[in-house]
């Protein structure tokens, strides 16, 4: 039976991942449900981001949802940023941020693209020095996290009967850091072909890339970058989902996996019940798919959420979306499993 650790995290995570984790419970039945603490509320409480024993939940049950952080934007001592320790801690070094078009919310109809992100090393390495007036952040990319992030890309290309890798990169202005990330995203791939798997390639600076999300968004497949590079990138691709409160994502690694919404956590609207769990239910999902390998029940889940936004396109209640307390659109949701 599978096992799930739970992490809220801090603000809005509080209100979506309950949300999310009572559709997992619907469509798994007797799955086992453990609570667990790390984020910003985590560390004022206890000293640290994220407890010791978190850790060991997650790598128990091999499958964790993560809510959202908070961190504060100057330096706290003894502060790290907890999804950032919960990634490098875990070894998550996969990031997979699927963009697809839903009903009603996303602008176009015809976007479906996997952003396939390196999780663990470029300018989020945590390498930061500030000394007499010069700050600096040291960028690390190494063949090994590259290899296996291109195999990722690959392998998700190949279970997912997926066509063409965008592998997105800055080498003509970095050849160092991002020549080495091109050329060994390249030497997998050509491997790959080499052993008979088809699939188009394509390798676009990362600049361009940021205008194609814009002007040609259904022209990406599965796309393979850095780890700063698919952070803004999959947060910009996010618009084409109905944006961040709709997009899901998960990070992979050896054995563990933990899904969280691309969405931070929203103080603004913390406490007020009324977040959207579109995208918690929709990591949840991605859970269900990669950590645990069933798909079918996490088609079911997706298509839950596909039926209630097209429901409401039917209906002509649009405008009613937004106003739907989370425990409303939860219900819906529910409705349609
Ligand atoms: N669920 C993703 C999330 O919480 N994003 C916000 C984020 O990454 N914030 C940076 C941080 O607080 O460390």
């Amino acid at each position: 039976m599978p096992k799930l650790c739970v992490i809220p995290g801090d603000g809005i995570g509080l209100e979506v991942v309950p949300a999310a984790v009572s559709v997992l419970e619907l469509v798994i039945p007797g799955l086992e449900v453990i609570q667990a603490q790390a984020g910003w509320g985590c560390f004022q409480r206890n000293g640290v981001s994220v407890l010791p024993e978190t850790l060991t939940a997650i790598r128990e049950c091999g499958a964790a949802l993560f809510g959202a952080v908070s961190s504060p934007s100057k330096k706290v001592e003894g502060y790290r940023s907890a999804i950032l320790t919960l990634r490098q801690s875990l070894d998550l070094y996969a990031n997979i941020r699927p963009v697809r078009s839903l009903p009603g919310v996303s602008p176009r109809s015809d976007i479906d693209m996997i952003i396939v992100r390196e999780n663990t090393e470029g300018l989020y390495a945590g390498l930061e020095t500030l000394e007499n007036g010069r700050a600096t952040a040291t960028r690390v990319i190494t063949r090994a996290a590259t290899l296996r992030i291109a195999e990722q890309a690959v392998s998700i290309l190949r279970n997912l009967h997926r066509k063409k890798i965008s592998i997105v990169h800055k080498a003509n202005v970095l050849p160092l850091t991002d020549g080495l990330f091109r050329d060994t995203v390249r030497e997998v791939i050509a491997q790959h072909q080499r052993e008979g798997l088809q699939m188009e390639t394509d390798e676009i600076l990362l600049d361009l890339a940021a205008l194609k999300m814009l002007s040609a968004p259904e022209k990406y497949d599965v796309i393979v970058t850095t780890n700063l590079f698919g952070d803004i990138l999959s947060d910009a691709a996010a618009y084409w989902c109905g944006g961040m409160g709709l997009a899901p994502s998960i990070n992979l690694g050896d054995g563990v996996a933990l899904a969280e919404p691309v969405h931070g956590s929203a103080p603004d609207i913390a406490g007020k019940g009324i977040a959207n769990p579109i995208a918690a239910i929709l990591s949840a999902a991605l859970l269900v798919h990669y950590a645990w390998n069933l798909p079918d029940i996490a088609h079911q889940i997706e298509n839950a959420v596909e039926k209630t936004l097209a429901s409401f396109v039917e209906t002509g209640k649009m405008a009613s979306l937004n106003q739907l307390s989370t425990n409303q659109m939860l219900e819906e949701i529910i409705l349609r499993l």
